[in-house]
């Protein structure tokens, strides 16, 4: 659209929503997403899109800033030692839209990515927050807080909200009210649900839908921790769950099932009033989520500490009738957080700061061949655990995981291993191989400005000289 009218952009980001928990990848029958499903018929699905940062706060801080977290600086969560919001000097994404005269308002999650929470100076119009917002709702209906029994474990919502007043119906009338009030647009309007983010209490009513569903393990369940790294198998022991059998895992998967089909349903209504106000047709429509979920895989709940495709696959779909090629599947990866910026920036036809770093999904589901990057690239530095880098580099055959500061790497043959459950790193049938990611990786690195593309990280990944052997022959 070089010129006319800007589109209006929605862009729905959720928490922890494992790429192959959504029916249209057609990768589990029982998830129930009807409307995301009606969603990728109406436009563009990738199935190759990781996240930037597989943890909230710097996922959330390479959306709104288009950089990579060594480039923002955000690397963990504020409850953790690295508690640090991205660089006020980076252009964020809220400001360049309002310049181009959008009318930007958020709903929901917020977690300490930039200085500021959206709002006044940051280019946000309104936020609906779920601390001030919601609670002071749930006050007023007199609904008291949800009992969460099970801890991070999640359990039944059984206070006496309903799917219309708990958390997520709240949060889907406040965007179908945000988009209202701005119908004439052009509009921002970005819905980050905290939700299927652990601890998942759905509503009675949806986790009804599969109380006692026998839902298959996932690939990655049957994990012996066998030749992983050391730091896996002891956030294994923090979480308490090693021995757990799959009959255990349910209780956990089913409510996680449920809060999906949940949020889904709020979806649809969303998606239900773009078509009533007759916008569809000029709204880019955006799904997707900051990472995923273990929910059991490799016998672990949450995220961190590895590289596994349960975490850093995501979902990503994209909907702009006209310029989006509908019921269309785009194999290009997709680095999600710095994508989803840079897209967003191209459809308002905004300015485009250095910083953005991204690729624009619309062009790259056109020309996926011209335009596509040759691996996915992903970056993490710890958590609550303590701080503790990691790098990924993924094709579509295998992945390498580099740990800078563990006692091992992994490299995994995703088509004969999809699970991730055997670690290659010392087979020697794969040497040559792991040699030529292990390159690829540095020069990647060096490439996106990491500043782990050093002369330490050299030696180990190029097999440059050891630091001695570099000084003597230096000195001849
Ligand atoms: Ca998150």
């Amino acid at each position: 659209m070089s010129s006319g009218k800007l589109p209006n952009i929605l862009l729905i980001h959720s928490d922890q929503h494992r790429y192959d928990c959504v029916g249209a990848h057609g990768l589990r029958a029982d998830v129930a997403t009807p409307n995301l499903d009606r969603l990728a018929a109406g436009g563009t699905r990738f199935d190759h899109a990781f996240s930037t940062i597989p943890i909230c706060t710097p996922a959330r801080a390479s959306l709104l800033t288009g950089a990579l977290p060594t480039t923002h600086g955000s690397f963990c969560i504020p409850s953790s030692e690295l508690n640090r919001a991205a660089r006020p000097e980076l252009p964020r994404l809220t400001d360049l839209l309002a310049e181009k005269g959008y009318r930007n308002a958020w709903t929901g999650k917020f977690h300490g990515e930039t200085e500021h929470p959206p709002g006044p100076g940051t280019g946000v119009e309104e936020y609906a927050s779920l601390w001030n917002g919601y609670h002071d709702f749930r006050k007023a209906q007199g609904l008291k807080p949800v009992p969460k029994p099970n801890g991070l474990f999640g359990n039944v919502d059984v206070s006496e909200a309903t799917t219309e007043t708990n958390a997520l119906g709240w949060q889907a009338d406040q965007i179908v009210r945000q988009i209202r009030e701005r119908k004439d647009g052009p509009f921002f309007v970005r819905w980050d649900p905290p939700e299927p983010h652990l601890p998942c209490n759905p509503s009675p009513e949806f986790a009804e839908c599969f109380a006692g569903a026998d839902i298959p393990p996932w690939t990655s369940f049957p994990d012996t921790m066998e030749g992983k790294p050391a730091a896996q198998k002891r956030l294994r022991q923090i979480w308490g769950t090693g021995d757990w059998p799959w009959e255990t895992w349910l209780r956990t998967v089913r409510l996680y099932y449920a809060i999906i089909a949940e949020m889904d349903h709020h979806i649809g209504r969303v998606l239900d009033e773009l078509d009533e106000l007759g916008l569809a047709e000029d709204t880019l429509v955006i799904y997707s989520s900051d990472h995923g979920d273990f929910c059991g895989g490799h016998g672990l709940m949450d995220k961190h500490y590895g590289m596994y495709d349960d975490i850093v696959r995501v979902p990503l779909i994209l909907r702009l009738p006209g310029r989006v090629a509908a019921g269309a599947l785009c194999p290009a990866f997709s680095s999600s957080s710095i994508d989803i910026a840079r897209t967003i920036l191209a459809a308002a036809e905004a300015e485009v700061p250095d910083s953005f770093v991204g690729r624009d999904l619309v062009a790259l589901a056109r020309e996926p061949g011209r335009l596509g990057r040759d691996y996915a690239f992903a970056q993490y530095f710890g958590a609550e655990g303590g701080a503790y880098s990691c790098r990924m580099l993924r094709d579509r055959r295998h992945k390498f995981v580099y740990h800078p500061v563990g006692d091992r790497h992994e490299f995994y043959d995703l088509e004969t291993d999809p699970g991730e459950l055997h670690n290659r790193i010392d087979d020697p049938d794969l040497a040559e191989r792991i040699r030529r990611f292990k390159s690829d990786l540095f020069d990647t690195m060096k490439a996106e400005g990491d500043p782990l593309a050093n002369r330490w990280t050299e030696i180990e990944l190029k097999g440059a000289p050891s630091i001695a052997e570099a000084a003597f022959a230096e000195s001849g």
